[in-house]
């Protein structure tokens, strides 16, 4: 596998000439070998933790990165906040990000902009939705306005005429969320696909995966379908591969496992009013050393400081 960290110093901070987060994105997205699994990451750390899990590629989720920053999933926080913290995720796994970019923060001069901004940053992908902006993540209320399909279309197009195949570029309908139904849903699928999108993620907020695999019947892989199988979680993956489903995003796991990790020690620590029980359940310093590859800052210094600096 290429070195990306390697190809980024060669190169400088311009990563737009390294294609190679897209191209893998890409080939994992269109492959119809398996399927394909992205993990949610919502900073860096939390990127570092899934790539040591064996995750080869991310979700970048809009979700996540927003309560992790203390906001709301409803456009809360900047398009150029959530650009910063993919390239902290970009940087720490060295794997393909494909990111949440929600509507494109506006029409269609925002949602190139955002595009291109990802792909300076080192991003593999972007999803853009169909919700109006500010949007309300999908599982909050019942008030889900979405683009008229020929707007959204043509935002869609502006974001291929500026990204090219650099960036992996998914249209996600809310149609089912925002209760428009199956056939709502198929024909912006369509409109997407016509305007240049490279796979479809279809979301539904159903506790079983019917609706989803309703549209992946009657879609008939006419792009690569990924889905957030989010509220249908009981739904084994063996039922998605054999659906012809694409990619599968976990997408908001380690930002919730965050929220039941921390809470649990906090409450201990309070009650206890001492750590030494909860010493033996958290990581250890070592742990975290590893994890943002202190050796590596070893090994360089032995290499870069003068003898008389390493003494000191
Ligand atoms: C996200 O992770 O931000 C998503 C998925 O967009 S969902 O929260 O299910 O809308
Ligand atoms: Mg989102």
């Amino acid at each position: 596998m290429q070195d990306q960290s390697q190809s980024f110093l060669a190169k400088g901070p311009d990563r737009c000439a390294d294609l190679s987060f897209a191209e893998r994105l890409r080939a994992a997205i269109c492959s119809d070998r398996d399927l394909t699994f992205l993990m949610e990451a919502h900073d860096a750390l939390s990127g570092a933790v899934a790539k040591r899990a064996g995750f080869k590629g991310i979700w970048a989720s809009g979700l996540s990165i927003a309560s992790s920053l203390g906001y709301r999933d409803a456009n809360e926080a900047s398009w150029s906040q959530i650009v910063d913290v993919v390239e902290r995720i970009v940087d720490s796994t060295e794997l393909p990000v494909l990111v949440d970019g929600d509507s494109g923060f506006g029409n269609f001069n925002n949602a190139r902009l955002l595009a291109r901004k990802l792909r300076q940053r080192g991003a593999a992908g972007v999803a853009l939705e169909d919700s109006c902006f500010p949007k309300m993540n999908s599982f909050v209320g019942d008030r889900h306005p979405i683009a008229d399909v020929d707007e959204f279309s043509a935002r869609l197009r502006a974001v291929k005429d500026t990204v090219a195949d650099n960036l992996v570029l998914v249209a996600r309908t809310e149609a089912l969320i925002a209760g428009h139904g199956m056939d709502e849903a198929l024909l912006r699928a369509s409109a997407y696909a016509a305007a240049g999108a490279d796979a479809i993620l279809i979301h539904s907020r159903k506790s079983t995966a019917d609706e989803i695999l309703s549209f992946a019947n009657s879609w008939q892989s006419r792009l690569p379908v990924v889905i957030v199988p989010t509220k249908y979680y009981r739904t084994p993956v063996s039922t998605y591969r054999d659906a012809g489903i694409s990619t599968v995003i976990w997408a908001n796991h380690s930002m919730r496992a965050a929220i039941a990790a921390m809470r649990h020690v906090c409450g201990r620590i309070i009650a206890e009013e001492s750590i030494a029980g909860i010493e033996p359940h958290i990581a250890t310093l070592d742990q975290v050393f590893d994890l943002l590859g202190y050796d590596e800052l070893a090994r360089a210094e032995a290499r870069y400081l003068r003898p008389s600096d390493l003494q000191q």
